[in-house]
C-alpha cells in the first residue's frame, strides 16, 4: 500500500502524524508552510478540495478529515499491532464513540471557546459572556471524561490505544489555550500516562 501524507507543523495534522508514528505505518510525506500557503495550489486542490492537512493518499485515492483518517488508521493497522479493537469487538464500538466524542464534542467546544475570547482570535470577535457558558461546557465535558474514567486507566479497553492518543491530544490542544481538567483526578492521570510515550517527545522534544 502507498501512502502520502500531507501535513504541517503545529497543525491538526499532529494526531495523524501521532498515529502514523505510533502504528509505524511506512509513508511519504509532504510537509507544507501554511503560513506561507505552500498548500494552496490546484493540484492540492484536486486532492482535498479544502485544502487543509491532514489528508493522506492511499493508493490514489484520497482520504481526508483527521477522524475519518485515525479511524482508518485504526482498523488498517492498529488491530494488528494492538493499539485498535477488532472490526466485530464491542471495544471497537466504544473507541468509535469516543474518538468522534473528541473530534464533535469536545474539540469544537473548545473552538468556540477559543472564538470567543482567545488572544490568537481578533478582538472583535470576543464575546465574554459565551466564553464563561462554553468554559463552563468544556468543564461539563472532563467530568463526562473523568466518568468513564472511574475504575479503567485506558479509555478502551485494557491497554492504550489510538482512542487514548486522539483524546489525549485533543486535551493536550485544550491545555495549551488554558484549558486544564484542574479538579480531575482520574483525567489529569490518564493525560499524564497518555502523553508519556516516546512517539510524544518525538514529535514535541521534552
Ligand atoms: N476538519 C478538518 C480541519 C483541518 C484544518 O483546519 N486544517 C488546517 C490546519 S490546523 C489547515 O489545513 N488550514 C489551511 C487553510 O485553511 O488554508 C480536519 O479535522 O481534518
Amino acid at each position: 500500500m502507498k501512502i502520502t501524507f500531507y501535513t504541517a507543523p503545529n497543525s491538526s495534522a499532529i494526531p495523524v502524524d501521532h498515529a502514523l508514528r505510533e502504528l509505524d505505518v511506512p509513508h511519504e510525506r509532504v510537509v507544507f508552510d501554511l503560513q506561507a500557503g505552500t498548500h494552496l495550489t490546484e493540484a492540492f486542490g484536486r486532492i482535498n478540495p479544502n485544502r487543509k492537512v491532514p489528508t493522506l493518499v492511499v493508493d490514489g485515492t484520497p482520504l481526508f478529515e483527521a477522524l475519518a483518517i485515525l479511524q482508518w488508521l485504526g482498523d488498517t493497522f492498529g488491530v494488528k499491532r494492538g493499539l485498535w479493537p477488532a472490526f466485530d469487538s464491542p471495544q471497537r464500538l466504544e473507541a468509535v464513540s469516543w474518538t468522534t466524542w473528541a473530534y464533535t464534542a469536545f474539540s469544537p467546544m473548545l473552538g468556540r471557546f477559543n472564538v470567543a475570547g482567545s488572544e490568537m482570535v481578533p478582538e472583535a470577535l470576543h464575546q465574554p459572556a459565551q466564553r464563561e457558558a462554553f468554559g463552563k461546557e468544556l468543564q461539563s465535558l472532563f467530568g463526562v471524561l473523568e466518568q468513564r474514567l472511574t475504575g479503567r486507566s485506558v479509555l478502551v479497553g485494557e491497554s492504550y490505544s489510538l482512542a487514548d492518543l486522539v483524546m489525549s491530544n485533543a486535551l493536550a490542544w485544550a491545555g495549551m489555550c488554558g484549558v486544564k481538567p484542574e479538579g480531575f483526578e482520574r483525567v489529569q492521570a490518564w493525560l499524564a500516562a497518555a502523553l508519556d510515550r516516546p512517539v510524544v517527545r518525538e514529535i514535541w522534544g521534552d
